[in-house]
């Protein structure tokens, strides 16, 4: 029973073995807590409300009358060796004129200057209920071997970009950001053999 216990807490810890946080509210002002857009693209406003906020006091609004907005960051300090694979998770709620779709990306260019992304395509639908309350989106943004081995890390960038579809011209758009998260992880495999190599380590130790 001591050994289940053990292996399932090795697996539970391997989950998130060397997972490298990117942005989060205490990171690259993943919340907006600063006041100040840095180190985001700009959008229309931060507001400080924290009847309002997802997280902390600041949200972020995005409004347009052009159909689509978004913001992004760049300048990531990106180890390789940590994995291809991104996870986020971001709050949103829709404003009076809703926009419809939030697309989350993670893209970089080769060392040639070609652009490449991750292999999931990333669009969601925002669902209705973000109008009376905020809603976590969350995903994965994964390179294939080949692209991830020809990425320039200094080019890559998140971004998260508001849409709507049918979308008529000088229509006012509104969206709120808010508690956005972005981890680098390691791949599954990687995972494994920590996993089988730290149960080899207890199985020694206890001399199975
Ligand atoms: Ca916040």
């Amino acid at each position: 029973m001591r050994n289940i216990l053990m292996f399932t807490m090795l697996l539970f810890v391997c989950g998130n073995c060397n997972a490298v946080i990117l942005i989060d509210q205490n990171t690259r002002n993943g919340s907006f807590e600063t006041g100040q857009w840095d180190p985001w693209g700009s959008g229309n406003a931060l507001v400080n409300d924290v009847s309002f906020a997802s997280n902390g006091s600041y949200y972020a609004k995005l409004e347009t009358i052009t159909g689509r907005d978004g913001i992004g960051q760049r300048n990531f300090s990106i180890d390789k060796n940590a994995g291809p694979i991104f996870a986020f998770s971001v709050d949103v709620r829709n404003g009076i004129n809703p926009f419809d779709k939030l697309d989350i990306s993670v893209s970089g260019r080769t060392y040639n200057g070609e652009y490449i992304y991750g292999v999931e395509y990333n669009r969601f639908e925002i669902p209705a209920e973000a109008s009376n309350t905020w809603v976590t989106i969350t995903g994965t943004e994964t390179f294939n071997v080949a692209d991830w081995q020809e990425l320039d890390i200094n080019t890559l960038v998140f971004s998260i970009g508001f849409s709507k579809t049918n979308w008529v011209s000088g229509e006012l758009l509104q969206g709120f950001l808010d508690n956005i998260v972005l981890t680098q992880i390691p791949e599954p495999a990687s995972c494994l053999i920590m996993t089988i190599s730290g149960l080899c380590v207890i199985l020694r130790r206890r001399k199975w």
